[in-house]
């Protein structure tokens, strides 16, 4: 039986026991849906997710105390530079990574069905009678679905002023929760609220700027100046990466105005000055709302979610920006309040953003499209279960081929570098429960440690070379190699089978 009929028998079942005055109007309503998803933001920037972190946020906040806060939640990876394209693709279509419409080869090679957007977000909430409305930043992401929610404002907005900033994606909302309450719209809505913030660049209000001691820096011959009132370097900033990432002249590790090729202190406290001051300002904006949906008697029945389109780094590990696959940047914030959830819960989970459009299916009592591959995380919102996957793989293989790869089970988790014409081939293999911050031994250096406070114990390194966890490191190349058949990665990397794979459409 289709869950949706399942929902209309058992709702059946209430109105044949319960007189029909003791029916509250929530039990008959749909859920609605607020689905925020801000740009480019690590979770470790967040206090719910790093104690230690200056940010501060009230709104998100009361969301993790009201709601579940997800420790396990990761973007599947990308294969061109720009990360949010394929990222908001999955989000959209439930599509896992190599089987997007714009995957190398997977339209020809049968791994994704055309017309996929008759199967996003947007449609299969408009042919179930919601009500759909996007605001978000234009370009990078999935136009071919943006354009089907019934109501849509998109533009890019990052400057520091109500008009060119976040604010200006808090008033679409606003606007459009106005309309409804004065046009007594009864449909229960779908929202997309999108921001185009904290990407770079991250030209913040002058009050949270100065807040976070930081300057909207233009002067790319110098740093910034110091400012103790700037947030404190990441436990894993390193002044560089110890080897190359293998996508030479990355816009986001060249051209990011304000750091372009620096890493040092004062140009890397001013850019996450810069990045709270953005981060604090949307907020604002999610605060706003949830206020309308309160004084409009929707807020008890309306899922919030809470994420990122992927992380960032920022400094962490010598990089700066997204296209790496250490946690600061595979992993994504992940919070979510709404009916049936218990508040202040804490979970792994073990979700991919891929698992976006399942979920809200299962929530709203309807089946995922054919075409959905993610698994709907709804039995651990409502506390039955506390993961729905085991093992996690990431990809970045948007410069040199075939890239980097990572597989994660338990606390342990394997990164792999072939890159750059195999002049770097590195392994790294961390035990994330001894080592979270994937410390190396790099780490370890006197001149970092007097920058970052932090001294690292013994065990924080890269234990791929340790005789000690040989095994372990062989468990997890075989992991690897599964996951990358089961999803048809097109590459192999060196220490791999060739498994006789065609070469991928646009690749050498
Ligand atoms: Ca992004």
């Amino acid at each position: 039986m289709q869950p949706l009929s399942r929902h209309l028998l058992s709702l059946l079942g209430v109105l044949l026991l319960l007189p029909t005055t003791e029916l509250s109007a929530a039990d008959s309503r749909q859920p609605n849906f607020l689905f925020i998803v801000v740009d480019d933001q690590s979770p470790f920037d967040l206090k719910v997710y790093d104690r230690r972190s200056a940010l501060e946020t009230p709104h998100i906040d009361r969301l993790a105390r009201e709601g579940m806060v997800f420790d396990g939640a990761y973007h599947m990876g990308s294969f061109v530079g720009a990360v949010c394209t394929p990222s908001r693709h999955m989000i959209m279509s439930g599509r896992s990574v190599w089987h997007l419409p714009i995957a190398p080869g997977a339209i020809a090679n049968g791994r994704c069905p055309r017309g996929l957007e008759q199967n996003t977000i947007p449609a299969v909430f408009n042919r179930a009678g919601y009500a759909t409305m996007r605001t978000c930043k234009q370009g990078n992401s999935y136009e071919a679905a943006d354009r089907l929610f019934t109501v849509r404002h998109d533009a890019t907005k990052r400057g520091g002023t109500p008009e060119t900033g976040s604010a200006w994606h808090g008033e679409r909302v606003m606007d459009y929760l106005r309309e409804r309450h004065s046009s007594k719209e009864t449909k229960p809505f779908f929202i997309f609220y999108g921001f185009s913030h904290p990407h770079d660049e991250r030209d913040g209000t002058p009050e949270l700027l100065a807040k976070y001691g930081a300057v909207n820096h233009t002067d790319k011959d110098h740093p910034p100046a110091a400012n103790p009132k700037s947030p404190r370097l990441p436990l894993n900033y390193l002044p560089r990466h110890p080897f190359h990432h293998g996508h030479p002249d990355l816009r986001d590790e060249v051209a990011v105005s304000g750091v372009w090729e620096r890493r040092d202190e004062r140009t890397i406290r001013n850019e996450l000055g810069r990045q709270f001051a953005c981060s604090e300002n949307i907020d604002r904006q999610i605060g706003r709302v949830c206020e309308q949906l309160a004084a409009m008697g929707e807020l008890d029945n309306t899922y919030i979610f809470y994420t990122s389109d992927h992380g960032i780094a920022i400094g962490r590990h010598g990089l700066q920006g997204k296209q790496n696959l250490y946690q600061h940047t595979w992993r994504v914030p992940m919070i979510v309040k709404g009916p049936g959830i218990k508040p202040g819960t804490r979970v792994a989970g073990n979700i991919y953003l891929l698992d976006m459009l399942a979920t809200f299916c299962d929530l709203a009592g309807m089946s995922a499209p054919e075409t959905n591959e993610g698994i709907s995380f709804r039995s651990v919102l409502e506390g039955r279960k506390t993961t729905v996957r085991d093992v996690l793989y990431g990809v970045y293989s948007g410069g040199t081929k075939p890239g980097m790869r990572t597989v994660k089970k338990g606390d342990w988790k394997l990164i792999q570098y072939d890159v750059l014409e195999g002049k770097v081939r590195e392994t790294q293999l961390f035990n994330l429960a001894e080592n979270p911050d994937e410390l190396l031994k790099e780490h370890h250096d006197p001149a970092v440690i007097v920058l970052t406070g932090q001294t690292p114990a013994d065990a924080q390194v890269n234990l791929a070379g340790d005789p000690r966890y040989a095994g372990k490191l062989k468990e997890m190349e075989a992991l690897l190699l599964a996951e990358m058949r089961r999803l048809h990665d097109p590459w192999r990397l060196w220490n791999q089978p060739d498994d006789q794979l065609p070469p991928p459409p646009d690749g050498k």
